[in-house]
């Protein structure tokens, strides 16, 4: 069962490989960077509240956020495995999901065997790529939130926020570091044989 998630700067390329991962497995692509420009083009009273944190380049709440993605992972496309880009993004949200993801995700039909190996666990992918092409990545994507002082406020939160998450996942031994500094192509080669070992 591939159950992924992808951690790494803005622009590391997470929305990119996340969703040709989820194609070549058969599995959601669950971005929660997605499910709240969606909300925040239907102006939905998530949208609303998200939007003043996104257009500024800061995270947005944790408890919005929480509850987000449990309701998708509710989903039942998401019963047999899932790739989650963009989360979690917090300690909180990666204790928080832990919990959840511990009391709902059990699959009464698994053998000992693949609950170990898959049932509640996941790995995480963390895709490396230095800040400078990240920079020039994003500028040339030119999203809303893609000018250049929102681009460098938004490395400050990832170090200040993210990158904590990639101690505690080393340290729950669920890490796996890939560079991400390379074509497109390779960087997907490089996922899909780590993948394919996991699975
Ligand atoms: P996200 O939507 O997650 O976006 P991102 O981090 O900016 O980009 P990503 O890493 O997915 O890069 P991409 O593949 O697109 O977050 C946006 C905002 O949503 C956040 O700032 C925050 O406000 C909010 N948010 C989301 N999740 C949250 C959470 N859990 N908690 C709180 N807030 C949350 O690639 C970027 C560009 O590079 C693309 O143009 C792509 O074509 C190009 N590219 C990718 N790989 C490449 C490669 N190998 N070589 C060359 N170019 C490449």
């Amino acid at each position: 069962m591939v159950k992924l998630v992808f951690l790494g700067p803005p622009g590391a390329g997470k929305g990119t490989q996340a969703s040709l991962i989820a194609d070549s497995y058969q599995v959601p692509h669950i971005s929660t960077g997605d499910i709240l420009r969606t909300n925040v083009a239907q102006k939905s009273f998530l949208g609303i509240q998200a939007r003043e944190y996104m257009d500024k380049g800061d995270l947005v709440p944790d408890k919005l956020i929480l509850d987000m993605v449990q309701e998708r992972l509710e989903n039942s496309d998401a019963e047999n495995g899932w790739i989650l880009d963009g989360f979690p993004r917090t300690v909180t949200q990666a204790e928080e999901f832990c919990k959840k993801l511990l009391s709902t995700s059990t699959n009464e039909n698994e053998t000992e065997g693949e609950k170990a190996k898959s049932g509640n666990s996941f790995y995480v992918i963390n895709l490396q790529v230095p800040d400078n092409v990240l920079v020039d990545r994003l500028l040339s994507r030119g999203r809303q939130d893609d000018n250049e002082e929102t681009i460098r406020y938004r490395l400050q939160v990832y170090s200040q926020q993210t990158q904590p998450l990639i101690d505690f996942y080393q340290a729950s031994q669920q890490l796996i570091t890939i560079d991400g500094n390379n074509s497109i192509e390779t960087v997907t080669n490089a996922l899909e044989k780590t993948v394919d070992k996991l699975t």
